[in-house]
């Protein structure tokens, strides 16, 4: 299915209904799983995606400036080096660091179109359009779509640089991670790229007051995605027999992100035809926000066919930002 929006921007929209059974089925799953856990695409509707661009501005949620930071000083390198014609965003949001690779490839003359993608329609629809009117000569053809699910048919001509900003990659399970690694990486050709954002393990103080800001915002980011869920599934989830909770987990590396049940209760899933226990203090996991050391992850990179070309972090060594390419096939000169 394809709309076109009133600007130059274009919108598809993939697989709509398959993008909703497969999340339904997700949910069914992991709301019986020993550690009971709700997709994290839940807090990507509508009103979850503008929580989010509040937390993005919270002084405590260093990640996008920190990266912002990395992209000002490089960009022009990786301009550069990819001279990508295509630039291809996953999970794009409001697109707003991107804009630094937008700048930069524009100035070397190579790029041609952008492709955003993301699972929320009208945060795309926006930045599609933002984007669209501020860089003219650029053809923007955004696609609704799930990260996970659509890799396999990435569009646009070569060069092609597929950005992953934000640390999004933290919000995979080291298995989905893999998956993801490996898909990307079996749809390379030899002269596209991955630049991938990626928060680094830190003190545990700052990661701890990152996902707990004092205003309360990322509560309410992780709440909604209980408020999405009792809208779409008609489920009973009481927001007052729930309360917040973000941890580090130091053996996974990991913050453990969601909600623990107050008193022994009952939630119902009708659509899924399905009942939950929640035994008081049981957690309900929304996400995970995993955070990287440098070796771990030139690891998995090569596990999945990978090698990062170029890691460059921040000047506090906060925040890493990397150029990965196809393993094995030589490019133009480094
Ligand atoms: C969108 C994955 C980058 O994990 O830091 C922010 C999501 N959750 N605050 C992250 C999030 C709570 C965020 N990413």
């Amino acid at each position: 299915m394809s709309k076109t929006a009133g600007s130059a921007a274009r919108v598809d929209v993939l697989r709509g209904n398959d993008r909703s059974a497969a999340l339904y089925e997700a949910t069914f799953r992991r709301l019986q799983a020993r550690v009971k856990a709700l997709p994290s695409v839940w807090l990507y509707d509508e009103r979850g995606s503008r929580l989010y661009e509040r937390i993005t501005q919270l002084p405590e949620y260093y990640l996008p400036r920190r990266e912002a930071e990395i992209l000002r000083a490089r960009a022009e390198a990786i301009a550069r080096r990819t001279r990508a014609r295509t630039l291809i965003e996953l999970g794009a949001g409001s697109s707003n660091n991107t804009r630094l690779l937008l700048e930069a490839l524009e100035a070397a003359g190579t790029l041609e179109s952008f492709v955003p993608l993301d699972v929320s329609e009208e945060t795309l629809r926006t930045t599609a359009n933002t984007i669209a009117s501020a860089y003219p000569g650029v053809s923007v053809e955004a696609i609704v779509g799930d990260f996970e699910r659509d890799l396999e048919t990435l569009p646009g001509r070569g060069a092609r640089l597929i950005a992953f900003l934000g640390s999004t990659i933290g919000n995979l399970y080291p298995d989905e991670r893999a998956t993801f690694l490996a898909t990307l990486s079996a749809g390379l050709a030899p002269d596209d790229a991955l630049l991938l954002g990626i928060d680094l393990v830190k003190d545990v103080a700052r990661l701890q007051a990152a996902y707990n800001d004092r205003g309360g915002v990322t509560e309410r980011f992780v709440r909604n995605a209980l408020t999405a869920v009792n809208r779409d599934l008609h489920a009973t989830f009481d927001q007052r027999r729930f309360g917040y909770e973000a941890r580090w987990d130091p053996d996974n590396e990991w913050m453990d992100i969601g909600l623990r049940a107050h008193g022994t209760h009952t939630v119902s899933l009708p659509r899924l035809e399905l009942e939950v226990v929640f035994e008081d203090g049981e957690p309900l996991r929304i996400e995970i926000s995993s955070k990287f050391r440098r070796e771990q992850f030139e690891l998995e990179a090569g596990r999945a066919g990978l090698r990062v070309a170029s890691w460059w972090t921040d000047r506090a060594g906060d925040f890493a930002v990397a150029l990965v390419r196809p393993s094995g096939k030589e490019t133009r000169n480094e």
